[in-house]
Formats: structure tokens, sequence, C-alpha cells
């Protein structure tokens, strides 16, 4: 019979940690409509890279229009070559928007190419929200920091990518 014991002891587990993130470079796209909601996950972000160990100078925050405009910017610093991860943050209100289903889908769809097309995390970090209060909830009040969320995702998912990136014998002797 089968020892099903044994068989669950020798499956591979790979997750990131997230305490070994110094030489971690992150560019940060903003997007700058609805500037107040977005300077919060600006913050939230830059606070948890930096709780995190990330060293400021491998940081970059990169400043565009708006959510729209978020895809093109991450796909140019993502071909830079010069980050780890790119973490885009924004704000897209629907209450203010009245084409709000085209810069949400848009700029998620768009973020979603880059990641795939230049292999490197890119982290959604906009906020689709119906209201104004909505979007101040999520960026530091009652519902977290989405800001903060993103940064601590793209820091996973470079720690899990580089995983699979080494040689499984490797892992196993961890
Ligand atoms: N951009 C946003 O980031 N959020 C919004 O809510 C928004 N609204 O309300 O229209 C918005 N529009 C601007 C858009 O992202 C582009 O900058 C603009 O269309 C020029 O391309």
């Amino acid at each position: 019979m089968q020892d099903l014991r044994k068989q669950r002891e020798a499956i591979t587990h790979i997750e990131g940690n997230l305490y070994q993130n110094q030489d971690a470079r992150i560019g940060i796209v903003v997007g700058r409509f609805n500037a107040f909601v977005v300077e919060s996950l600006v913050d939230g972000a830059i606070d948890a890279l930096l709780r995190h160990g990330v060293s400021g100078e491998n940081i970059s925050v990169i400043r565009v229009p708006g959510a729209f405009e978020l895809p093109l910017t991450a796909q140019r610093a993502a071909e830079s070559d010069r980050f780890d991860a790119v973490v885009a943050l924004g704000a897209v209100i629907r209450g203010s928007t009245p084409h709000f289903d085209v810069v949400a889908n848009s700029s998620a769809s768009g973020l979603a190419s880059v990641s795939m097309d230049y292999n490197i995390p890119v982290i959604n970090g906009i906020l689709t929200t119906d209201t104004i209060e909505q979007a101040i909830e999520r960026s530091g009040t009652k519902a977290g920091n989405k800001g903060a969320e993103a940064a601590m995702v793209a820091l996973e998912m470079i720690a899990v990518l580089s995983q699979l990136d080494v040689d499984y014998d490797e892992l196993d002797a961890d």
C-alpha cells in the first residue's frame, strides 16, 4: 500500500519569505488622478518596502497623469531592466468617472500583459471603487492600504520567482 505520509513529505513547497529584500529593485508607477487618495497608496507602499528591508536607493517612483497611462509606463519600466518588480498605483472611482469601465479594465489588462511579456511581477495596486468613501477606506483607513498590500505582493513574488530559478536540489538542501 502506498505510504501517503511519505508521499506528502516528499512534496516540494515553494513560498516567498519577506525578509531578504535589501537588493530588491522596485519601480512604483503612479497615476496622479485622484491624488488625494493615490498619495496615501504611495506612502503605504514606500512604508511597507522600507519596513521590509528594501533600500531607499533601490526604489523609484514614476508619476504619470492617470491610471490609463500606467500600463505603458510599467512596460517601459520593465523594459529598462532596472527593476525586479513594478508596482502600479492609482485610483479609479466610478462616481466621478463616466468612462470608469474603460479606464479600470484597460489598466488592469494592460498591466497583466506587461507582466507576462516582460516576465517580472507587475502588481496591480489600482483601486477601483464605486465611491470616494470606499477609496478612502482602502487607502490607509478602515479597510487597509492597497498600496502597502501591493508592495508586499511584489516582494513575495520576487521571492517565489527567484526560487523557481534555482536548481530544485538546492531547495531540498535547505
Ligand atoms: N484616471 C484615473 O486614474 N482615475 C480616474 O478616476 C479617472 N477618471 O475619473 O477619469 C482617470 N482618468 C484619466 C485617465 O486615466 C487618463 O489620464 C486620461 O484619459 C488621458 O489618457
